[in-house]
């Protein structure tokens, strides 16, 4: 909304393609939230053509008042909860594994974040060229003094994925190396 006004399909197509790979929600989340933003004064609803057969479609902008939360967010600290870390959580009783099973684990889990890596270097790349769609609607909007560091900002928030991607993957592969060093067929002691 920030970029622009947006219907809620609109949202759900920029979503895809910018902010929601730094935080996914799930596309029935977004007439529910717009409306509710709506509700609290932070966005403008607007019936606007749709078509040529006399239907409408709600369009929403950003308010003042949407302005001033958005402020208010970036005023605010963040709040941190405690980690649940379900990868860390299965490797730290990969005793109970069956033979082989932690390793297609640990091959998955790299797989991902290799993925993941390559989809926030690709992001970088858009976001440099500023051929990313909402980023161009977002800039198009500021004038062009500002534009540099709205750029580096979203650039900077990939390259935390891409390290913390790169982190994952060496994890896995560390692990890989000690169920090599332990003969992966290791399977718990039956003490009972
Ligand atoms: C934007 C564009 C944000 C592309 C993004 O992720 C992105 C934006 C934070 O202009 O809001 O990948």
């Amino acid at each position: 909304m920030s970029s622009g006004p947006m219907t809620g399909y609109d949202v759900g197509k920029q979503f895809s393609t910018s902010v929601g790979h730094v935080w996914h929600a799930p596309d029935s989340q977004i007439y529910p939230e717009l409306r509710k933003m709506e509700a609290e004064g932070l966005l403008k609803g607007e019936q606007i053509p749709w078509g040529n057969r006399g239907a409408t479609k709600t369009e929403y902008t950003l308010t003042l008042a949407g302005e001033a939360a958005l402020r208010e967010w970036q005023a605010q600290p963040l709040s941190y909860v405690r980690d649940r870390n379900p990868a860390r959580l299965k490797a730290a009783y990969f005793e109970w594994a069956p033979p082989g099973a932690a390793a297609i684990q640990l091959r998955a889990h790299a797989a991902h974040y290799q993925e993941q890596k390559v989809q926030a270097i690709q992001m970088i790349d858009e976001l440099e060229s500023r051929t990313n769609s909402t980023l161009a609607r977002r800039l198009a909007r500021f004038p062009g003094t500002g534009h540099e560091r709205i750029v580096r900002f979203k650039i900077f928030a990939y390259q935390g994925t891409v390290a913390h991607a790169e982190q994952e993957i060496e994890w896995a592969e560390r692990g890989l190396r000690l169920l090599d060093e332990l003969g992966d067929l290791q399977q718990p002691d039956d003490n009972r």
